[in-house]
């Protein structure tokens, strides 16, 4: 047990809308047209994904400590932790087996907890802690506690956990299994968000561990209102390591709105690393808390903004020096007018700015909002003791040398005036009319071949990760994105709680509490085997190798590689290929149709945005002519319908596709069309009324398929559900893998050979469709 290889399906449908940044439904000004995205598409039955369920095949996932260094993979589950090897199999896999406290489970349930779901220790922080140990707490059925987990040093694969030594948890991990918290060790102490009582009435920020008594915030609303932590992270100020900052980012309910409209805001807050709480004022309290607000907004018509106000995740893109990283954060709408997603770019110049600048005051709860405009006392609340403000006419070392003057304004100004905006004061990207949430968040910035491009990996809570790339528009801020891809990595429509991203090994790691999958991060051999479609495909991570489509890397030796994430038009990279008279350069496939009956040519063009046309040639003729839809024969978005075929139809079918003046020919099916009187011999009475048919492209590597038959196929399309059709055939090629030998039935004359085109993994999720799958035949 261990890892899975398994199926990743591409899915058909587009996600939702994308706004290019000021679209029609949310206007800006000086937008540029939008570009449609565009979709590639994974194979149907690949295994670009592995999943890992744990040895008891539920893994309860709530933690993940990706290391890099030691070239291992910790996760904590319920009651479990692993750590694996990143290149070894999946027998390498060493386990920990931590269950709450003796009693607890019982005292858990007693207090009315759900004993199934509650009552277990489930491990949420994992952290590194020294050279030898992590840092593990879990919630001990509603009793947190923590421990130290030897790891051993690089090269070793030691795992081991000291019964002696759990303490306490509490301050420090989350009661609840699910509750949203965040946490890091800095210099062998942790920073945690949470709420640390058994009610979950008790937030604050919290520092433990380590030699210096515990600090954390008073319980006043004015600091902390029912918040919601999604991350937190050490932030260095300069080179001075007495102004390290450690940075909260969370949500709360507003106390300064004056209108009421936004019920909640999001976050950004900061603490002094070496803040040590005040002497008689704030003892063991902190006394550099401030917080300011994180504004992702939309300007829309008659000067009335779309906040997206719902923190999801954080995402620091590090630069070099450490100080200054780029913080993408994911946001979503709480407004009952419409859902939504944004991500925001914040620069940490802008944040320190804010505040640095004028603290929010009001006289009294009666009085407005506004900037304190008095003389704030020195060391300005916030700055952190340092050479700065150790002078010898002033010698404050120490916060507990600030006078009391400083803490008191401190604890009555926790609050910026100003709230940070976003870099270009607008989202990076807005999606709205999505069937589901986004919620959590990767960025990996590209080289290619035409600059770097930041592609963003978007964790839905339906168990998918879209893959978009984001580009700046060289002539101005302006940027474009574009769907790559989206992946179905869990079949459950679960949601993912955490992901990270090994640029070294070009994988992602998603989590859900089901399982822990591996993801690559591309696979260029998808896009297709042109010039111009690995190119159409705009994936920053692919190019044109001069034979196939591959991984770009920028140090690579290959001087001619073809890649345009930027304007994708292929007609500028692979200019000697574009106009191909290719009608003959597919396989032909034979397809037999019944008189009288429908029957149903597929082709499914690689890309959404091209558009099809189909041509005819009927022998002896030499000529092609373009098929003339009409009421019996429809062009629809998977391929030619005949919806009564006549005898005068057959013949050989071309499907061309024309993208950006790419066209090629995707499909060549002979049809051949059986008379009435023919048919009646061919099939015995009592071997159904359809036609068995394979309506469904057969992916690259699939056997035959099991017969199916013309009956559920047509009975999906008449159901004018075409999505269904693609999971139905997604469900029968990736689960007929296994069966497949059985399944070649003697294929009588008028089994029909599926239709080979280019439908490459074009496919949706299966995993709602098992109950649909017929077994056998359908009885007549
Ligand atoms: C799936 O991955 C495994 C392990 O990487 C490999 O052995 C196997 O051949 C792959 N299967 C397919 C169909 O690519
Ligand atoms: C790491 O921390 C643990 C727990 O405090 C301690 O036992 C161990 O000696 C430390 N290791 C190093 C290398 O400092
Ligand atoms: C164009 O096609 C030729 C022959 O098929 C191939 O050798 C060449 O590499 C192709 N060039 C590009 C840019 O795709
Ligand atoms: C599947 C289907 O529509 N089958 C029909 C084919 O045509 C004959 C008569 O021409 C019908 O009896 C079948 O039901």
């Amino acid at each position: 047990m261990g890892w899975f290889s398994q199926t990743l399906l591409g899915v058909a449908t587009l996600p939702g809308t994308l706004l290019l940044l000021g679209s029609a439904a949310l206007p800006l000004a000086g937008r540029e047209n939008s570009t449609p995205a565009r979709l590639g598409l994974g194979y149907l039955c690949t295994n670009r994904s592995v999943l890992f369920f744990g040895h008891r095949g539920f893994l309860g996932f709530r933690s993940l400590y990706l290391d890099e260094y030691r070239d291992r993979l910790f996760i904590g589950g319920k009651d479990v932790l692993y750590s694996l090897l990143l290149d070894g199999a999946s027998a390498d896999a060493k386990e920990i087996y931590w269950p709450p406290r003796p009693g607890q489970t019982e005292e858990c349930f007693q207090k009315g907890k759900d004993p199934e779901t509650d009552c277990a220790n489930y491990v949420r922080v994992l952290h590194p802690y020294n050279r030898t140990h992590l840092l593990a707490c879990g919630t001990g059925a509603f009793h947190p506690m923590c421990t130290f987990i030897y790891v051993g040093h690089r090269g070793e694969h030691t795992f081991s956990l000291d019964p002696a030594r759990v303490e306490t948890g509490r301050g420090r991990c989350p009661h609840e299994p699910s509750r949203a918290f965040a946490s890091t060790v800095i210099g062998g102490e942790l920073y945690s968000g949470l709420t640390a009582d058994f009610l979950g009435r008790d937030a604050g920020v919290f520092r433990s561990m380590g030699t210096r008594s515990a600090l954390r915030t008073e319980v006043d609303q004015r600091l902390l209102n029912d918040p919601k932590f999604v991350a937190a992270h050490l932030i260095p100020d300069n080179d001075d390591w007495d102004n390290d900052k450690a940075y909260f980012f969370f949500t709360e309910k507003v106390v300064e709105a004056d209108s009421k409209e936004h019920a909640i805001f999001s976050r950004v807050g900061r603490v002094c690393v070496n803040d040590a709480g005040g002497q008689r004022v704030l003892v063991n309290k902190w006394s550099t808390f401030n917080k300011a607000r994180l504004v992702c907004s939309v300007p829309g018509p008659g000067g009335i903004d779309t906040y997206f106000d719902e923190l999801e995740d954080v995402f620091l893109l590090r630069t070099k020096d450490g100080k200054s990283p780029e913080i993408y954060a994911l946001f979503s709408t709480v407004s009952h007018v419409f859902q939504g997603s944004a991500v925001c770019v914040y620069r940490m110049a802008d944040i320190r700015e804010v505040f640095n600048g004028p603290f929010a005051h009001r006289e009294s709860p009666q009085h407005r909002w506004g900037a304190y405009e008095g003389r704030v006392p020195y060391p300005r609340p916030g700055v952190c003791p340092s050479k700065t403000t150790n002078q010898p006419r002033q010698q404050y070392s120490s916060t507990k040398d600030f006078p009391d003057e400083v803490l008191h304004f401190a604890r009555a100004h926790p609050l910026m005036y100003k709230a940070v905006h976003p870099r270009h004061r607008r989202p990076l990207l807005v999606k709205t009319d999505l069937p589901h949430r986004l919620r959590q968040l990767v960025v990996d910035r590209v080289e290619a071949e035409d600059g770097h491009h930041d592609i963003l990996f978007l964790g839905t809570d339906a168990g998918s990760v879209l893959k978009v790339v984001v580009t700046q528009k060289t002539s101005s801020a302006m940027t474009e994105e574009v769907i790559l891809e989206e992946l179905q990595v869990f079949k459950m429509p679960v949601s993912i709680t955490q992901m990270e991203i090994s640029v070294k090994r070009q994988t992602l790691y998603v989590g859900s509490s089901l399982a822990m999958a591996q993801v690559r991060l591309h696979q260029c051999e998808s896009y297709g085997t042109a010039c111009a479609e690995c190119c159409l495909a705009r994936d920053p991570y692919c190019a044109w190798d001069g034979t196939a489509c591959t991984h770009y890397q920028p140090s690579g030796k290959r001087r001619h590689r073809r890649q345009d994430a930027r304007h994708s038009n292929p007609v500028h990279p692979c200019l000697e290929n574009l106009t191909v008279d290719d009608f003959e350069s597919v396989e032909e496939k034979v397809l037999y149709g019944a008189e009288e009956n429908s029957t149903f040519l597929e082709c499914v063009p690689r890309s959404p945005q091209a558009s099809v046309q189909w041509f005819v040639q009927r022998p002896p003729d030499e000529q092609r002519d373009e098929v003339k839809t009409d009421e019996r024969i429809l062009q629809t978005e998977h391929g030619l319908l005949f919806r009564k075929l006549h005898r005068h139809d057959a013949g050989i079918y071309y499907c061309k596709t024309l993208e950006h003046g790419f066209t090629q020919t995707v499909a060549r099916i002979s049809l051949e069309v059986i008379a009435s009187e023919q048919l009646a011999h061919t099939f015995p009475r009592g071997r159904g009324d359809g036609l068995p048919h394979l309506l469904c492209p057969k992916p690259r590597l699939a056997p035959q398929a099991p017969k199916t038959w013309f009956k559920d196929i047509m009975h999906l399309i008449s159901s004018q559900n075409l999505r269904q059709v693609e999971e139905y055939c997604a469900h029968l090629w990736c689960s007929s893998r296994s069966h497949h030998r059985k399944s070649k039935l003697a294929q009588a004359k008028l089994v029909l050979a599926g239709v080979d085109v280019a439908k490459k993994g074009r496919t949706a999720k299966a995993h709602s469709e098992r109950n649909r799958v017929p077994r056998q035949a359908p009885a007549t």
